[in-house]
């Protein structure tokens, strides 16, 4: 549907085109990024930002240098990212993403570190950039259990010590200047390999190494669909783009 904010239901004008590049059999791939949470209420990396979001720009918060320079800070963003993502719900997107895997092999390979996938049912979603919920020790490494962020945002807020060793909490998430951990790239890359299709979602194709992932399938022939409102770093590369949002495309996308 073109999403033209009157609610019509025309069906997008590269929808056939989309559905054809998809194929209806072969294994796909899903990669998605942070515009597919969008219509969750979970803010993008490059949206406007609201609330506590006015005050941080994600970029400079989402590195080493913020955590060394401000750690009670950084913590407290991230407790209060859980606490959102905790309040969102799926949106048509996710859940049409894990529909389409009871008619297909489907792969979702995310940039983002919230739970929406795996909350519409998708299995064996591979994070690039770690999770949220995956709290772990900054000094032994030790996966860390740190309760429930709390009801109302804070500023500030000390990252809880570690039983084992005595070092503190850190988030379970891949900061700019880290190194992705291998699995889930080595998991993206060979499930791309073998992919009849792909469909990238809701990302600005600015974060590498996970950018460079859809010119895999597009150097091995294999058809990319983009589901994106605006043109993104990717969009010239793919075989078709459906301008357009991910609850408003996806359903009819994968049906
Ligand atoms: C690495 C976890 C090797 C944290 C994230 C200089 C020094 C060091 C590194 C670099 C450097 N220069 C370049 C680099 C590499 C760097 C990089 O790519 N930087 C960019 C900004 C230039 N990458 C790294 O550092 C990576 N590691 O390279 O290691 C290395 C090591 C040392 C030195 C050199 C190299 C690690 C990158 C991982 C960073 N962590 N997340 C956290 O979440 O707090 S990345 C973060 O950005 C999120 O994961 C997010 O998903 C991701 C990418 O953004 P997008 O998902 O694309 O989101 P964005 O907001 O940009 O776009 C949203 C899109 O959705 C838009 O196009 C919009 O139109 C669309 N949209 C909006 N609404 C909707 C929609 N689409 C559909 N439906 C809608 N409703
Ligand atoms: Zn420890």
């Amino acid at each position: 549907m073109i999403s033209d904010g009157v609610g019509s239901d025309r069906p997008h004008p590269d929808m056939s085109k989309a559905r054809l590049a998809l194929g209806d059999g072969g294994p796909l791939v899903v990669l998605t990024g942070a515009g597919m949470s969008a219509e969750s209420g979970v803010p993008t990396f490059r949206d406007s930002r609201t609330g506590l979001w006015a005050r941080h720009d994600p970029a400079d918060l989402a590195t080493p240098e913020a955590w060394d320079r401000d750690r009670d800070s950084v913590w407290a963003w991230y407790r209060w990212r859980e606490r959102l993502v905790g309040c969102a719900e799926p949106n048509a997107g996710h859940l049409a993403i894990a529909r389409a895997a009871r008619d297909r092999s489907v792969t979702v390979v995310t940039q983002n570190v919230d739970d929406l996938h795996e909350r519409a049912g998708s299995a064996g979603v591979h994070h690039l950039h770690g999770s949220l919920f995956a709290h772990r020790c900054d000094e032994c490494g030790a996966p860390m259990e740190v309760g429930p962020p709390p009801a109302d945002p804070v500023d500030r807020l000390a990252p809880p010590d570690c039983p084992r060793c005595g070092g503190r909490a850190r988030p379970g998430v891949v900061w700019f200047g880290e190194m992705l951990p291998r699995q889930p790239w080595d998991a993206a890359v060979s499930a791309i390999s073998a992919a009849t299709a792909v469909l990238v979602v809701g990302t600005s194709g600015l974060v590498h190494p996970a950018a460079s992932l859809p010119g895999i399938a597009v150097d091995l022939g294999i058809p990319v669909v983009e589901v994106n409102p605006d043109p993104s770093g990717l969009t010239d590369g793919v075989t078709v783009h459906l301008r357009d949002t991910a609850a408003a495309v996806l359903p009819t996308l994968l049906a």
